[in-house]
């Protein structure tokens, strides 16, 4: 019990590649977007602060996830409920990888998720998820 508490404490994300679901371990910190331009380039998974994928927001490249946004901070100037955190702050997304992502209301994944096709993009005001995703993951996206 104390390796499992410790694997899903770690921030690293390096030492516990034999972890059976993958969303309750984070990877690697995701890149910032630039909050006067942010895109969301091929190969990447973005959430934004904003909608229609204004101001600020994270990026990961395909592959990547995140288990818990509390770790993540906000910018200045991203227009967040506050300036603590990227938890429960998202408003809409691009999935621009060529696979299936979702956010999770709770931090570590699990249900509810809220599945982002590949190739899509839009406002979580229109699916009942805006300024609620806590992680980010690929494995078990419904
Ligand atoms: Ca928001
Ligand atoms: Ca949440």
């Amino acid at each position: 019990m104390a390796a499992v508490l410790a694997s899903m404490l770690s921030t690293t994300g390096t030492s516990h590649a034999s972890a059976g679901d993958d969303r309750t371990t984070p990877t690697a910190s995701p890149l910032v977007l630039d909050a006067a331009a942010p895109i969301c380039p091929a190969g990447y998974v973005c959430l934004f602060v904003d909608v229609d994928q204004k101001t600020g927001g994270y990026m990961w490249a395909a592959g990547a996830y995140h288990s818990n946004f509390t770790q993540l901070p906000c910018e200045p100037g991203w227009k967040c409920k506050t300036l603590g955190d990227f938890n429960d702050e998202a408003s809409s997304w691009h999935n621009n990888t060529n696979r299936t992502y979702c956010v999770s209301w709770g931090i570590n994944g699990g249900n509810p998720d809220n599945s982002m096709p590949p190739g899509t993009y839009g406002n979580f005001t229109t699916t009942g998820w805006n300024d609620e995703a806590s992680s980010i993951g690929f494995i078990g996206c419904p």
